[in-house]
């Protein structure tokens, strides 16, 4: 057998044990967490700013204990399939991803006893237009400060260590392909100055709509004030150099107490929660 038989066959038989490796490491994770007895939150490790550094999680796991659920965390696969974090393992093993679709998952599970049952027809469809405002555009907004304005720089800030020189080499790459998917999405072509116009109207409409109730329903804590606190938490804390966490504090105080009164509500533990 030459040289390369050999070469090839050491490295098909090393591709095949580290797939075997893999593939059994992935099916053993699978059956504890289906037997675990709690729902399972799989997203990226806390910051040291918020217990996760994705508001989706963040507004995930607000909601799971708004609603008294329990669950626990994974970062080893912070990614789903459709490589979007979080996702979900329910007790019995069914996978979930997008934080809504889980949302909604966990509500049918909970029948009439879910926290946003009992909400007009039209109540409810105003609580769905400001999720989807602030998930499916404000979102956007903020990433074209994060990507295009703040080049990335901002990743970083909510690391408890600096980032290591691969992660720094990265960067770039990870800067171009974000502003392709900005660029495709429409906002990404948008002069700055509009974007933050918009950013203002978003927060505009949310504060407006907030008045001085408690929360944007009324007096109880429903699914729409878990997706927009997550959202305000995250422009406090994990944008703070950004003009939104200025506009935040200086121009809509009431959000910012809503911000607080949840965080006092449903994470009295915040910061034995954020990576020290
Ligand atoms: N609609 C999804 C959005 C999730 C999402 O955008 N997650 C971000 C992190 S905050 C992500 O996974 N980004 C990875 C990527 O875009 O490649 C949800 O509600 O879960």
């Amino acid at each position: 057998m030459g040289l390369i038989s050999i070469l090839l066959t050491c490295l098909s038989v090393c591709g095949v044990g580290a797939y075997l490796y893999y593939y059994l490491a992935k099916k053993r994770r699978r059956r504890e967490w289906a037997a675990c007895g709690r729902v399972v939150v799989h997203c990226p490790p806390p910051g040291a700013l918020t217990p996760c550094v994705s508001p989706f999680a963040v507004k995930l796991m607000t909601y799971l204990r708004m609603a008294g659920i329990p669950y626990q965390l994974d970062h080893t696969e912070p990614l789903w399939e459709t490589w979007l974090t979080p996702w979900i393992t329910l007790e019995g093993g069914e996978e979930l991803g997008d934080s809504g679709v889980v949302v909604a998952r966990l509500q049918r599970r909970g029948g009439a006893a879910h926290p946003s049952s009992g909400l007009s027809a039209s109540r409810s469809a105003v609580a769905r237009a400001m999720m989807v405002m602030v998930e499916d555009h404000l979102t956007w907004c903020l990433r074209v400060w994060r990507i295009k304005v703040d080049a990335g720089r901002n990743l970083f800030e909510g690391a408890t260590s600096p980032p290591s020189w691969y992660v720094r080499l990265g960067l770039p790459l990870y800067v171009w392909l974000r502003s392709r998917t900005l660029n495709q999405q429409g906002i990404g072509r948008l002069p700055h100055a509009i974007v933050q116009r918009a950013v203002w109207e978003d927060l505009n409409a949310l504060s407006g709509y907030l008045g001085d109730k408690l929360y944007l329903m009324g007096q109880d804590m429903m699914e729409v004030d878990c997706t927009v606190f997550a959202q305000m938490v995250n422009i406090l804390n994990n944008y703070q150099r950004s003009p939104y966490a200025t506009m935040l504090r200086d121009e809509f105080p009431n959000l910012v107490q809503y911000v607080d009164r949840i965080k006092g509500k449903i994470w009295p533990d915040w910061d034995d929660c954020l990576a020290h």
